[in-house]
């Protein structure tokens, strides 16, 4: 069969529900023998029962061959690394051929090879006779293998191209991987099962669609006829409470088990409801990915994914942009988690040609295009996690959409449909966009956004609920602006919330790079870095980013009054009744256990079920800056996490710190008070510290051999820096080579040093005047006063000195344990933390700016303390910013002699604009006259 066929497959079984039936089933999963040939034009005796295979390799099955040593991944974003020539496709088309021998038990007859996913064309053949083939990487199909079968030894072949005519249907920003990377079964299951299990008011109503007899032991239901409705007193299923009854449909042949949850999906007055009550979305996207085994994701690391996002306050997924391992809707089921489907259709590279020939609108792909929909809703069908069909992604516009939407229409009337790539909404019932600003969200909150042409089509999306499938691009460092979303989500009924772009990076394991991405195997056509864009790294530890959306998405919000703690309620649907309290204060000396007496048994105060005022017990009394913290935690195991696991937590100032001296050097302590600075030689000392008398800049610092602090306006770009473009206009500007000129080194009741900091070829700058006063501990003030016409916001103010390799580790008392930076940073809490340098770095698959802690009072180094004042923001790295600028990868980076400290008064934020919005005005960091005051002491 030609590959250039518009035709989806052939000899190919209706499709029908992933079901778990009692007939027998043969795994067929496991070592293959393999071999790769680089065009599609060997001959396909291979597939003859004879044929010797003495000289193919072993490959395992689910995989894909590029990471088994034959060919080399490959990264697109939108490009499409073939000529686009639809259906046709190169000469250079890598095919896979595949053999495997397995016994048939005694007595076996019938039966059908279901392969669930193969990507992207196979053609598959059964002791020599061709069954067929199919496309639709992401998709299951099944042959009838029965006639064909033979008792003892029996022989499958497949061929896998890579390139096909439905190539051009699996645009997707991802990895091209092809191969056999799903579950191969020779199963004798046959039945098909559609249960429709809705819910209103208490009462679910039961049905479904079978050749068999339904029964739910727990609800009392016995031998129900297909086609009979009951209606019966039920828990529903949410994503919050995700309630499942387990059925068996008795067939003739088999007994098919099902976990049924009733809940129902509704749209009124534009708002999405779901058993008759509002919901919001709190969504990731998900792509299928494993560092090692690129979409042929392991169950346990399925699991794993789904715990990991109830942990952290997710309650929604949109499997971008694929019907995902069927083993994946079932873990939605049980933990709980509200499911875009996605069809396995985007044809995003048509978008660089003009959309000309865009599949989405040819004819002659109506038919491959049904294929897939009815494909992923016949599989998807019987998920209570499924709350709406997708059409696809980045597909543009055409007839083919509505062919899709009205098919699905008419067999699932029950869920809603959703497209993001046409505006116009014509074939869904969701408003649906990407990348939205604060501003145009807002808007559509307000029902207030830019009208259709179409006045029908507009009042039509008008009245329907919106959601940002795609929003704050999780890409390195970021993604900043999350709570300003969440806040908008949650004023307007209208918006549904939305899916963060996107749960992992896909960073492939590599033996140089540690993790690779696209043009790490020399791929002429890629995209770089822009797969890695997750809110977990490739191993799947969370990034920053994840945390702070765990805070952003929190179920329980406080508000603090006078001794007692009103806990709100935000759950749609549960109550708090799993949660109780724990409370600390936190100080620079620590944290502290309030006073035991006043706690429940296990240390904690119990919530009222339905939310409400809690009365806080008597706190430790001190006149020093102390914070009360009230963590809300699980009081006992629950399916998705364990006890003690924290929800949602807050802060409240209890007292402020002490009024600080007036500024100048005190005179009040410290041994060398009144003592001033001495010109000795080469240097200017002040007690155990000196400067250069030439540069005005520390070289000792209480023994410490140091060299700085000095102006700094540079930070190494990040993601949003660059695709933003922000960061080519600053190196443009010179912001990462500027020139320091020391115009006076005055030594008198104190030191100043005045400096004037610029980059080279223009006539902007910054005059830098250092006034620094001796009391014992060095008292800094620095005055920075921007010269000529500075247009852009500039990458931070603050300072930068090295240290011995030695100063190892840090404590400090301000914003931690993580990073923050000014639009980032919501998990960070204030209290008194400790790590060592390596711990402060945050490892960026691309490096780039990390690591900044914020607000920080005061760091202490081990041998000296800087104080803010108040505050200050604290980055300490074993490379310089020069170092992380030039890194590709994270074993660039290499710790050098020296730790690189920079203390700052402020950054740029971080936005989101490696797709999407930068940050919102009020974080941007302009050129601005600024002082800023620091002290330092001795341990
Ligand atoms: C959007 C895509 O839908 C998604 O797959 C991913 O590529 C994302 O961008 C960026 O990482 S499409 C973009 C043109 C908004």
């Amino acid at each position: 069969m030609d590959p250039e066929t518009f035709t989806p497959g052939s000899g190919r079984l209706e499709p029908r529900a992933a079901l778990r039936s009692d007939a027998p089933a043969l795994d067929l999963n496991g070592t293959w023998r393999f071999r790769l040939s680089p065009t599609a034009t060997v001959p396909d005796d291979f597939a003859r029962p004879e044929f010797d295979d003495a000289s193919w390799d072993d490959l395992p099955v689910p995989a894909h061959w590029p990471l088994h040593g034959h060919g080399a991944p490959a990264y697109t974003n939108v490009s499409f690394p073939i000529p686009v020539d639809p259906p046709h496709v190169p000469g250079e088309n890598p095919t896979g051929d595949y053999r495997r021998e397995f016994d048939l038990p005694e007595g076996w007859t019938g039966g059908r090879l279901r392969f669930e996913g193969v990507d992207s064309f196979a053609r598959v053949w059964l002791n020599g006779h061709e069954l067929g083939f199919s496309t639709g990487s992401r998709l299951p199909v099944e042959f009838d293998a029965g006639p064909w079968l033979r008792p003892g030894r029996n022989v499958l072949a497949v061929r896998v191209h890579q390139w096909s005519a439905a190539s051009y249907l699996e645009d997707q920003d991802m990895w091209w991987l092809p191969g056999i990377f799903r579950d191969v079964t020779l199963t004798r299951s046959t039945a098909d099962v559609f249960v429709r299990a809705s819910y209103r008011d208490g009462r679910g109503t039961l049905s479904f669609e079978a050749p068999g007899r339904m029964s739910v032991p727990e609800l009392g239901v016995a031998d129900l006829e297909p086609g009979t409705e009951v209606t019966l007193d039920v828990e529903p299923w949410t994503a919050e409470t995700p309630r499942l009854y387990d059925a068996v449909v008795t067939c003739p042949e088999e007994s098919v088990r099902l976990r049924v949850g009733f809940r129902t999906i509704s749209i009124a007055d534009g708002v999405l409801l779901a058993n008759g009550r509002p919901i919001l979305l709190k969504g990731v996207n998900r792509h299928e990915f494993h560092p090692e085994h690129g979409r042929a994701v392991p169950y346990e690391t399925m699991r794993q994914d789904v715990l990991r996002m109830k942990q952290h306050n997710i309650n929604a997924v949109r499997t971008s942009h694929y019907p995902p391992h069927p083993d994946f809707l079932d873990l939605c089921d049980e933990l709980g988690l509200w499911v875009i489907d996605e069809c396995d259709l985007e044809t995003h590279g048509f978008g660089q040609v003009g959309w000309r020939a865009n599949p989405t609108d040819d004819p002659r792909y109506a038919e491959a295009l049904l294929d897939r929909m009815r494909r992923m809703v016949e599989r998807d069908k019987n998920h209570p996690s499924v709350i709406m069909w997708s059409l696809g992604n980045e597909a543009g516009v055409g007839r083919n959409l509505a062919v899709m939407a009205d098919w699905a229409r008419e067999r699932d009337p029950s869920r809603p449909l959703h497209y993001e790539g046409d505006l116009s909404c014509a074939h869904t019932d969701v408003y649906s966009r990407m990348y939205a600003s604060h501003a145009e969200v807002e808007a559509i909150g307000r029902l207030a956004e830019d009208p259709l042409d179409d006045p029908d089509l507009d009042a039509r999306r008008r009245a329907m609920p919106f959601l940002q499938c795609e929003y704050a691009h999780a890409m390195g460092n970021g993604p900043g602006g999350l709570a300003e979303y969440q806040e908008l989500f949650e004023r307007y009924p209208r918006l549904a919330g939305g899916f963060v772009w996107e749960w992992i990076d896909h960073g492939l394991a590599h033996p140089v790079h540690e993790y690779a991405y696209g043009g790490d195997y020399g791929e002429p056509v890629h995209d770089g870095n822009f797969v890695i864009d997750g809110l977990v790294f490739p191993d799947r530890t969370p990034s920053p980013g994840l945390l702070d959306l765990k805070k952003v998405f929190e179920p329980v919000k406080f508000e603090f009054e006078s001794g007692v703690v009103r806990v709100v309620n935000c759950y749609d649907f549960a109550d708090l009744a799993e949660l109780e309290l724990v409370v600390t204060v936190e100080s620079a000396a620590g944290t502290a256990e309030v006073a035991a007496g006043t706690l429940g048994p296990a240390g904690t105060l119990a919530v009222p079920a339905g939310g409400g005022v809690v009365k806080l017990p008597d706190l430790p009394a001190g006149d020093r800056e102390r914070w009360l913290t009230v963590r809300a935690v699980l009081a006992e195991d629950q399916p998705w996490a364990k006890a003690g696991h924290e929800v949602a937590w807050a802060q409240t100032l209890l007292a402020p710190p002490p009024p600080r001296p007036d500024g100048t050097a005190a005179t009040t302590s410290g041994t060398g008070a009144g003592v001033g600075f001495v010109r000795d030689g080469g240097e200017i000392t002040a007690g155990d510290s000196a400067f250069d008398a030439g540069t005005g800049r520390l070289v000792r610092l209480f023994g410490v051999e140091v060299d700085g602090p000095r102006l700094d306006l540079w930070r190494a770009p990040t993601d949003n820096d660059s695709y933003g473009g922000l960061a080519g206009r600053w190196r443009a500007l010179g912001l990462h080579r500027l020139t320091h000129r020391v115009d006076a080194v005055e030594v008198g009741a104190g030191l100043t040093v005045r400096t004037r900091v610029a980059p080279a070829a223009t006539d902007l700058g910054m005059r830098a005047t250092y006034r620094w006063t001796f009391d014992g501990g060095l008292r800094l003030e620095l005055e920075v006063e921007p010269e000529g016409d500075w247009q852009d916001p500039i990458p931070r103010l603050g300072l930068t000195m090295s240290l011995p390799r030695e100063v190892a580790r840090v404590a400090w008392f301000g914003l931690g344990p993580g990073e923050a930076y000014p639009d980032t940073g919501l998990a960070a809490r204030v209290g008194r933390w400790s790590a060592t340098v390596a711990e402060l770095q945050t490892p960026y698959v691309f490096p780039q700016e990390n690591g900044h802690r914020a607000e920080v009072r005061w760091a202490d180094f081990g041998g000296f303390r800087v104080s803010g004042e108040p505050v200050f923001g604290m980055t300490a790295r074993p490379w310089s910013i020069e170092e992380l600028d030039a890194a590709r990868h994270r074993p660039d980076l290499v710790a050098g002699e020296r730790v690189h400290l920079h203390l700052d008064l402020a950054h740029q934020g971080i936005g989101t604009a490696a797709c999407g919005p930068g940050p919102l005005p009020r974080y941007a960091l302009r050129a601005a006259r600024a002082t800023f005051a620091l002290r330092f002491d001795p341990s």
